[in-house]
């Protein structure tokens, strides 16, 4: 919890940072979309990871300040790309807090006001369990975004309890299958016929999806037969700065 604490000094002097990973097309192999992910450099104890300290910003209420810093970072770095020719759609994590709060959706039209950013350049990653905490208002609030423009992608499909069934009631554009299922794909068949399924099921709803977690080629080459859009996994490119990603990005194209 001492950790925590920090982040307003941490944010104050520029220990957080986003990095962006690449989502691909999986026909063309073009980098369309990245997601967004913050990283902390502390000064005393060096990377954490934000498995660390997002739930710890949840439980304090940071999250508010976390998440507002992310929204303006990833839209400033989005207008940056934009003037330097660089059209990617960038996707941000958000936890349940953030869907639970009214404001939302205005502050996100704000700040996409504010750098001149389309609100279809942004697409918001929400979990699956973050869609089962206080429904309503979040339900008010993915409306408001999609009102606005913006994308909405649920984020480790299959871990929680939301089925596509449910699903397909609510705004949501892309269901992104979770990692766990990637990491058993080549060794447990019951892994393999979820991720199978999911997709068959998902794309027959009309959803976008995504694959991340890919590691190899194998694993690419079987995802290619089940008709999945779009992947990421660290195959093809790890998160990288922004730095980093502009000059990668040419080789993506
Ligand atoms: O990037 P990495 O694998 O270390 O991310 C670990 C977890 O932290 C993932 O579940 C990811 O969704 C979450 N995460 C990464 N960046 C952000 C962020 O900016 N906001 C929120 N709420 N979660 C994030
Ligand atoms: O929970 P969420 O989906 O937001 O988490 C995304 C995290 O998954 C990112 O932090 C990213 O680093 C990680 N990730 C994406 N692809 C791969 C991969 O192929 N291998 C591993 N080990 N991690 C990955
Ligand atoms: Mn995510
Ligand atoms: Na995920």
């Amino acid at each position: 919890l001492l950790i925590i604490n920090g982040l307003p000094n941490g944010l104050k002097h520029n220990q957080l940072y986003m990095v962006f990973q690449p989502k691909l097309d999986i026909e063309s192999g073009q980098c369309q979309q990245v997601e967004a992910l913050i990283r902390w450099h502390h000064e005393g104890l060096g990377a954490i990871s934000p498995n660390e300290f997002i739930p710890l910003a949840e439980q304090t209420g940071m999250i508010d300040l976390l998440s507002a810093w992310v929204l303006d970072a990833v839209v400033a770095q989005q207008a940056k790309w934009r003037e330097k020719g660089i059209y990617v759609k960038v996707a941000l994590n958000l936890s349940s807090t953030d869907l639970d709060n009214p404001n939302l959706a205005n502050d996100v039209a704000s700040k996409l006001a504010k750098y001149l950013v389309p609100a279809e350049c942004i697409m918001i990653e929400i979990t699956e369990s973050a869609l089962m905490v206080s429904l309503e208002q979040t339900i008010v609030t993915l409306n408001q975004l999609r009102d606005i423009g913006v994308k909405i992608a649920i984020d480790d499909f299959g871990t929680g309890h939301s089925s596509l069934a449910y699903l397909r009631f609510l705004p949501v554009d892309e269901v992104k299958i979770d990692k766990a299922f990637l990491d058993e794909f080549e060794t447990t068949h019951a892994a393999k016929q979820i991720v199978k399924t999911s997709i068959e099921l998902a794309k027959s709803l009309g959803f976008e999806v995504t694959v991340e977690g890919v590691e190899s080629k194998s694993v690419l080459d079987t995802l290619r037969t089940y008709g999945v859009d779009t992947i990421q996994g660290d195959y093809f490119a790890k998160p990288a700065t922004a730095q980093e990603f502009e000059h990668i990005y040419p080789q993506l194209n």
